[in-house]
């Protein structure tokens, strides 16, 4: 890697809502990465995702919320970007445009694919994720201990996805959508602002509380 290359991180989600578990990831990503840069970028139509999610702006309004506490946050003082390339860019959300629209626009910039532990061993499904082995530098970040020697081991066999160990906040958006629909306590799964967003604007009434 160039000397005055910039280390970006890419972390894309349906981000319905984004939670703690995430912030946390996209976290440790900086700390571990030296990020200069990080895009979140919330999908505008996920692929494999049969419900709808809260609509696009709602969620990147939550996505400002949750992320840019995390400005200046690293050894390299990280920028957060909120992006909302793949509206732009219309149609399901494939990664693997994204990253190409992404590489053509920043020049200079040497671009690392976040995603969960979890989602590696999904990751062979996605849209021409060889290509996108070649074209950015995927990084799993996923807890130590039990099968994490299995990880590392998949993703040397997948060749070039670097495995962070992590701590992992035990959360998911499932669960934050159903808590909220019941009317429960989310403030120990989403930051503050996110959870005062949700509940004033009822994000998640009962009717979207459905399973994705
Ligand atoms: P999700 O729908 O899983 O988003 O999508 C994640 C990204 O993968 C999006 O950018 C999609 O476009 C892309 N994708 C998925 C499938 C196929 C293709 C692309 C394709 O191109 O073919 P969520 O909001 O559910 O989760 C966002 C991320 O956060 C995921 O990487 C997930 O593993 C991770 N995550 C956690 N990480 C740490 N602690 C937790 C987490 N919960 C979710 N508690």
């Amino acid at each position: 890697m160039a000397d005055n290359e910039i280390k970006t991180g890419v972390f894309g989600g349906a981000f319905n809502p984004p939670h703690n578990g995430h912030v946390n990831l996209a976290r440790e990503a900086i700390e571990q990465l030296n990020l200069r840069k990080l895009l979140i970028i919330p999908t505008l139509e996920s692929p494999h995702k049969e419900t709808k999610s809260a609509p696009f702006e709602q969620r990147l309004e939550m996505c400002e919320r949750a992320f840019t506490p995390l400005s200046g946050s690293g050894r390299c003082g990280c920028r957060i970007e909120i992006s909302d390339i793949e509206r732009e860019l219309g149609g399901i959300s494939y990664t693997i445009n994204t990253i190409r629209e992404l590489k053509k626009r920043r020049p200079g910039e040497r671009l690392y694919l976040l995603i969960g532990g979890d989602m590696l061993y999904y990751f062979p499904k996605w849209y021409k994720y060889e290509s996108l082995l070649k074209e950015s530098t995927v990084c799993a970040v996923s807890r130590e201990g039990d099968g994490f020697a299995d990880m590392v081991e998949f993703a040397r066999e997948l060749g070039r996805v670097k495995v962070l160990p992590s701590n992992v906040v035990e959360v998911s958006s499932t669960d934050v959508r159903r808590k909220a629909a019941a009317g429960e306590d989310i403030s120990q799964s989403v930051p503050q602002s996110v959870a005062e967003f949700i509940a004033a604007n009822k994000i998640y009434s009962a009717v979207r509380s459905d399973k994705q």
